[in-house]
C-alpha cells in the first residue's frame, strides 16, 4: 500500500514537473496556401488535412493567389464542379479537426464608395454566403500586394477598416456560428507600416478603426525575414491594439524566380527558425508549390506552434527528417543542408546551406593560398558523402516525392561531381578542364533548379578563380 502511495506521489510530481516545462500551443496554427503559381490540387489539399492531424496544426486559410476567384474574379460564383470540390475539401478538414478558412482577396478592384461598393459588398457575402452553405465557419479577406511598380500603394486604411468591420458584423449578425474574421492589410510588414519612428497613414487609419475582434497577420519586419523579435511583435501589437499573428513566409519559394521566369528553382527544405517565444495568437505558414517536400518545414514549424518555448530548430529538422524519411534520412538530410536558405534582394530566411561544407573548404583554400600543409579528407568525404546520397535518393525516394525534387537532386549531384573534380584539381595543382563544361552544364540547369549557392556551388568557382589567379 505504501509503495503505491509513494509510487502515485512520484507519478504526479513528474506529471506536474512536465506540464511546467510544456509551453501552450499556440491557438491558431496552421498553414496558408497563400503563394503564386501552381497552385496545390485537391488530392493534394486532403492528404494535407491529415498530415495537419498528425502534427496537431487545427488551421488551413484556402488563399491561393492563382485561383482567379479568390483574387481577380473575386465576384463570380464558384461553378458548381468547384464548390463541390471546395466541399470534400471542407469535410476533408472536419473529419481531421482542421477547421477551413475560406479567403477572398478583392482589393484589386474594390470599390468603397456610392453604389459600386453595396454592389461589392453584397457580391462578397455572396461569395462567403455559398461557403457557409457547404460548412465553411472561418472567413479571411485579404488586402496584401496591392502595390504599384514604384512599390506605391493608394489604399485608405479606414475604408478598409469599415469594409471588414461590416463583414464581420453582417455575417456574424446572420449566423450565429461564424468565428471572427481574418485579414492582411496592405501594408502587412512592420518596415511597410511605419516610417522611422512614426506609424503611416495607412495603417494607422486601419488601425484605430478596425473591430478589435479581427485577427489581423502581419509577416515580421519585413515580406520574408530572418526571423521575428519580440520587440517587433511588441511594435506591431501596439500599433494594432490587440495580439497579432504571424503569416511566416517560409518555405514558400514562389519569389525564386529565374532569369526565364520560372519560379520555385530552390526548394527551402529547412526547420522553421527565429520565430518568438511568446505573445502570439495565431501563425500560419506559407508553403511551396511542392506540397510533399513542405512537409519538412512545415512538420518543424507544427512543432514549433505547438511549444513555442521549447522549440529547438535543428532538433526538430533531424526528428522530422527520420519520420519523414526513414532509412533514406541521413542522405536526406545531406541534400536538405545544401537547400535551406532563400535570399535575394528583398528576402532572406532560413539557416545558410552547407555549413559543413563551407568549414572544410575554407580549411583547404585558405591553407593552398597561405602555402600551408593541406589537409584535403575532411572536404574529400563530405563531397563523396553528398554524391553517394544525391544517387541513392534519386534511386530510391519514392515516386510522390521523387517527381518534385528530380531536377533539384540532379543538380546537386552535379555539382557534387564537380566538387569532386575540383578538389581533385587542387591536390594535383592543375585545373581539371573538365571543371569548367560542368560548371556550365550546371548553369544550363539553373532556371529549374537551385541550391547551395553559396556553398559547394560557389567551390566550384572559387577553385576556377583560385587556378587564374595562380597564373
Ligand atoms: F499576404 C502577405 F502576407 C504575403 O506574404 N503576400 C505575398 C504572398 O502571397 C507570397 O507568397 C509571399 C512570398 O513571395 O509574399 C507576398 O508576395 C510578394 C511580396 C513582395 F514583396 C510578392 C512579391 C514581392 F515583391
Amino acid at each position: 500500500m505504501k509503495i503505491l502511495k509513494y509510487a502515485a506521489l512520484i507519478l504526479l510530481l513528474t506529471l506536474t514537473a512536465q506540464t511546467k516545462t510544456f509551453a501552450a500551443p499556440i491557438p491558431l496554427r496552421g498553414v496558408v496556401e497563400g503563394f503564386y503559381g501552381t497552385a496545390w490540387t485537391f488530392s493534394e489539399r486532403a492528404d494535407m488535412m491529415n498530415f495537419f492531424r498528425q502534427h496537431n496544426l487545427n488551421a488551413y486559410i484556402y488563399a491561393p493567389k492563382d485561383d482567379p476567384f479568390h483574387r481577380e474574379k473575386w465576384r463570380e460564383p464558384y461553378p458548381a464542379e468547384k464548390i463541390s470540390e471546395l466541399k470534400n475539401l471542407v469535410d476533408e478538414a472536419k473529419k481531421h479537426g482542421v477547421k477551413f478558412i475560406f479567403a477572398v482577396s478583392p482589393g484589386l478592384d474594390l470599390n468603397y464608395k456610392g453604389k459600386k461598393s453595396e454592389d461589392d459588398f453584397n457580391s462578397l457575402m455572396q461569395k462567403f454566403e455559398a461557403m457557409y452553405q457547404i460548412g465553411v465557419r472561418d472567413f479571411a479577406v485579404f488586402f496584401d500586394d496591392l502595390k504599384d511598380k514604384n512599390g506605391n500603394h493608394h489604399e485608405d486604411g479606414e475604408e478598409h477598416a469599415k469594409f471588414l468591420n461590416r463583414v464581420q458584423t453582417e455575417l456574424q449578425a446572420k449566423h450565429k456560428d461564424i468565428f471572427p474574421l481574418i485579414t492582411v492589410p496592405t501594408e502587412y510588414y512592420r518596415l511597410d507600416m511605419m516610417k522611422g519612428n512614426k506609424v503611416k497613414s495607412y495603417t494607422e487609419n486601419l488601425a484605430k478603426n478596425l473591430n478589435k475582434k479581427i485577427i489581423v497577420l502581419y509577416t515580421g519586419d519585413g515580406v520574408v525575414c530572418d526571423g521575428i523579435t519580440q520587440e517587433s511583435l511588441a511594435t506591431v501589437n501596439k500599433i494594432f491594439g490587440r495580439e497579432i499573428g504571424i503569416w511566416w513566409n517560409y518555405p514558400v519559394n514562389d519569389y525564386s524566380v529565374t532569369n526565364d521566369g520560372k519560379r520555385n528553382a530552390k526548394l527551402a527544405l529547412g526547420a522553421v527558425e527565429k520565430l518568438p517565444a511568446a505573445n502570439v495568437q495565431a501563425i500560419f505558414f506559407n508553403p511551396m508549390t511542392q506540397a510533399e517536400m513542405s512537409k519538412i518545414a512545415l512538420a518543424t514549424g507544427a512543432e514549433y506552434a505547438n511549444s513555442p518555448t521549447n522549440y529547438d530548430a535543428e532538433k526538430s529538422w533531424d526528428k522530422t527528417l527520420s519520420e519523414q524519411f526513414g532509412e533514406l534520412a541521413e542522405d536526406m538530410k545531406i541534400f536538405a543542408e545544401h537547400s535551406r536558405h532563400m535570399e535575394n534582394s528583398w528576402a532572406k530566411v532560413g539557416a545558410d546551406d552547407g555549413k559543413r561544407f563551407n568549414t572544410a573548404a575554407y580549411l583547404v583554400l585558405n591553407g593552398l593560398k597561405n602555402n600551408h600543409e593541406v589537409d584535403f579528407a575532411p572536404l574529400e568525404k563530405i563531397i563523396d558523402e553528398m554524391e553517394n546520397s544525391a544517387s541513392n535518393l534519386l534511386e530510391k525516394l519514392p515516386q510522390n516525392i521523387l517527381k518534385e525534387c528530380r531536377p533539384q537532386l540532379e543538380q546537386f549531384q552535379r555539382i557534387s561531381q564537380a566538387d569532386k573534380i575540383a578538389l581533385e584539381s587542387l591536390k594535383s595543382g592543375e585545373l581539371n578542364p573538365q571543371l569548367k563544361i560542368l560548371r556550365e552544364e550546371i548553369q544550363k540547369n539553373e532556371p529549374t533548379a537551385i541550391l547551395s549557392e553559396k556553398s559547394a556551388l560557389k567551390f566550384i568557382d572559387d577553385v576556377i578563380n583560385f587556378f587564374a589567379n595562380k597564373k
